[in-house]
């Protein structure tokens, strides 16, 4: 049978699933929720797939998984992927990055896309306190990062792992919801690389990219 992820092509934490899944060579079919039309909040998307309203989620016969990472850890283990990491020192490592970015990083990217692309579609003002705290965290951050990556291609060891697409989902939205990345000069030519070297990472970019400018072009708002 095969898995199902159930996502929107727009969503940053999708891509980091499909990418995963595309490199490990893992078949995958993807359902479509729109998220624009609050598809993930429903009471049967909730009561059957997430109670929290939150994309994406897997579906392996009777088993039901949410959480981009825990999604990614899960498909890893079932082929042993090198992107788990090659050593036990590198296995623990990748999951520190995966636990941290979820804690520490990717929310304060949530925040700032939800203040400044959800907000400005609803027609709503941003907060700019909760935009000034977001940013604040995120520079924190990139500073650790930014020294982290300083002559490295990948965040654990000599090659890509799941923590590299954990670190680099607020890149999703650079564009849009502008987290202060490029203020940072070793993460931003790690991101680069990324780019250049895994060619999932910048197919998944193009999906995101041209879901949502379309829908706000749709929508006619301009950022
Ligand atoms: N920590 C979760 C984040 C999931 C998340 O925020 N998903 C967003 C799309 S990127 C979503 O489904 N939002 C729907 C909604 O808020 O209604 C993960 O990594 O999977």
């Amino acid at each position: 049978m095969t898995i199902k992820i159930f996502g929107d092509a727009g969503s940053g934490s999708l891509r980091r699933v499909t990418t995963a899944a595309k490199i490990m060579g893992i078949e995958i079919e993807r359902v479509n929720v729109d998220l624009f039309k609050g598809e993930s909040q429903t009471e049967a998307f909730r009561s059957r797939l997430n109670p929290h309203g939150l994309t994406p989620v897997l579906e392996d016969g009777d088993f039901i998984l949410y959480e981009a990472a825990a999604i990614n850890l899960y498909l890893a283990g079932k082929v042993n992927s090198p992107l788990l990491g090659t050593t036990e020192k590198e296995r623990l490592e990748v999951l520190q990055w995966m636990f941290w970015s979820g804690e520490q990083w990717r929310i304060f990217a949530t925040t700032l896309f939800d203040e400044r692309v959800g907000k400005t579609v609803m027609g709503l003002p941003q907060d700019e306190a909760v935009v000034a705290f977001a940013e604040g965290k995120m520079r924190a951050a990139a500073k650790v990062l930014d020294k982290h990556l300083e002559g490295r291609k990948f965040m654990v060891g000599q090659a890509l792992t799941l923590a590299d697409f954990d670190v680099a989902g607020p890149f999703s939205q650079i564009d849009r919801s502008r987290p202060p990345l490029r203020d940072y000069p070793n993460l931003m030519a790690w991101h680069d690389n990324l780019l250049q070297s895994v060619p999932e990472w910048a197919q998944t970019k193009a999906e995101v990219d041209h879901r949502i400018d379309s829908f706000l072009a749709s929508v006619g708002v301009t950022l």
